[in-house]
């Protein structure tokens, strides 16, 4: 239905992780060099984890010549039947939208943004009526406006949400497990901020800041990534079935559960 977000997450599109995933950039969570053989059995999980949810998965190959290729969410937000493929954020990933458009053009319009725009896919949220959108380090308030406009004109509401640097992505600090619900990493985002926008929302020690990022699907299921006890706790008590993944490989690169898919159906 326009307007509202399907959350049935039927299709969706990854990258195996480049075998150079140990030039991929890190600069939030990692501690150690990224590795890609650890990187690859992390995927492998994940994608795993996305079928045993009923996710029909497709997995592109990895991409020598960009070793942040597993990052898919990045490259393109689906706006119904568009894609707007975005001015990456960071200039060293530029190129990796490219690669994904080949794919995507079978189903949906290409939309390129404008070249004074920037924007990742890791700042966007579909929150039921409507797209949260982050203003941060990687997508500038041009990028944020091109693709409110395709969301309005798809009848869905914009929330613009200024990142403090503290953080890459929206994304990596918040998401909305199911209709009404958010869940956000204090010392990151404020309830002046995103208060108002959900009937729920589940804060996440800052601690456990990375495990703020889920993938909900229907009938209160969600994936988390694995070693954050306090925040699967708090999911469960909110009625949640938990499936936990180890990330533990993805995220020396900052990557996140979501930022692994690109959600297309
Ligand atoms: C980057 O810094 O661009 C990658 N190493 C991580 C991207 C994570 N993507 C996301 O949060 N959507």
């Amino acid at each position: 239905m326009p307007g509202t977000f399907d959350r049935s997450r039927r299709s969706a599109v990854t990258r195996r992780v480049s075998k150079n995933f140990d030039h991929a950039l890190s600069k939030y969570f990692g501690v150690n060099t990224p590795d890609a053989k650890a990187g690859q059995g992390a995927h492998d999980a994940y994608v795993a984890a996305l079928r045993a949810h009923g996710t029909e998965v497709t997995v592109l190959p990895g991409l020598d010549n960009h070793p942040d290729c597993c990052f898919v969410e990045d490259v393109a937000v689906m706006v119904c039947d568009k894609a707007i493929i975005p001015k990456l954020g960071h200039e060293s990933r530029e190129g990796e939208q490219m690669a994904i458009i080949e794919y995507l053009r079978g189903g949906s319009e290409i939309i390129h943004m404008n070249s004074n725009c920037t924007l990742d896919g890791g700042d966007v949220i579909f929150l039921d009526d409507r797209y949260l959108i982050g203003i941060s380090t990687r997508t500038n308030r041009a990028g944020a406006e091109f693709l409110a406009k395709y969301v309005k004109e798809a009848g869905f509401e914009v929330e613009l949400i200024e990142i403090p640097d503290s953080t890459l992505h929206l994304t990596t600090v918040c998401s909305s497990p199911r209709p009404g619900t958010l869940v956000a990493a204090e010392g990151h985002l404020s309830i002046n901020q995103i208060g108002h926008l959900a009937e729920e929302i589940i804060w996440v020690p800052n601690s456990e800041t990375y495990a703020a990022n889920t993938i909900g699907y229907p009938e209160d299921k969600v994936i988390i990534a694995a070693g954050y006890s306090a925040t699967r706790q708090l999911l469960l008590d909110a009625g949640f079935n938990v499936t936990t993944v180890d990330m533990d490989a993805i995220r020396e690169a900052d990557g996140s559960l979501t930022c692994l898919s690109q959600f297309n159906a």
